[in-house]
């Protein structure tokens, strides 16, 4: 395996609570209420369509033109600016600084494919920044997870054919979009909700280079 693609919300750090609170937020105020369960199923998705979903679910899809869309989501993002300005690198995930430690000593490159435009900001204040050869910039890609374009363009930008690129993700979009670009897929999470991974660790402080590596080898990967 040459190079490791990272998911970041939910595999490095764990942003889905500063998103859960922006979300609330906003729901609160155009009178559409819900709870952690359902904020589940925003894991991976982007912001628009995170929006779509909460006014589908509140029954207020045709309540709004697309500029105001575009107003609550900007509304929503400059909450979630705020919540994540308290980031620091005590919040990178367990496990995870000796993870990455351990694949940068093994000279395999490392990119970033996270659905989030606040990518950059998040890194710089995990301390991690240095670490990744290259960040994908969502706002190029046409498609979103569960499409595979987000890893390919990961690969493309290392110099790494797909096939030679282990995807780590925690949510099923993103497991799917791995799968669909022809690499190895990992997932953090419990078995069933990464049912469709190549190999899973329930915590991240379970990732090891050896452990991924022994199972690509096991499905004939490498
Ligand atoms: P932003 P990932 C995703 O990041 C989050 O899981 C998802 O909840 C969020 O809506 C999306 O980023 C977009 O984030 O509003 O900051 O652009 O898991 O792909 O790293
Ligand atoms: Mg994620």
């Amino acid at each position: 395996m040459k190079a490791f693609i990272f998911d970041l919300d939910g595999v490095l750090t764990d942003t889905a609570e500063f998103h859960y609170r922006a979300w609330k937020k906003l729901g609160e105020r155009i009178g559409i209420s819900f709870d952690r369960e359902f904020n589940e199923q925003l894991k991976g998705i982007s912001r628009m369509e995170s929006l779509e979903r909460i006014l589908a679910y509140g029954n207020k899809e045709e309540e709004f033109t697309e500029e105001e869309k575009k107003q609550l989501a900007a509304e929503k993002n400059e909450d979630y600016k705020e919540l994540i300005t308290q980031i620091t690198p005590e919040d990178l995930l367990p496990g995870i600084p000796e993870f990455l430690e351990e694949i940068k000593e093994n000279d395999i490159r490392m990119a970033i494919a996270s659905a989030s435009r606040n990518a950059p900001v998040i890194l710089e204040r995990l301390g991690i920044m240095e670490e990744f050869d290259a960040i994908v910039d969502p706002a190029q890609l046409q498609r979103g997870k569960p499409d595979p374009e987000i890893f390919l363009k990961g690969a493309e930008l290392l110099g790494v054919p797909p096939n030679e690129c282990v995807g780590i993700e925690d949510a099923e979009a993103g497991i799917e979009a791995i799968n669909a670009a022809g690499m190895f897929s990992v997932g953090v999470g419990t078995p069933q909700s990464m049912k469709d991974a190549d190999y899973s660790v329930e915590h991240t402080d379970q990732l090891t280079l050896a452990g991924i590596l022994e199972a690509a080898r096991e499905k004939q990967y490498l």
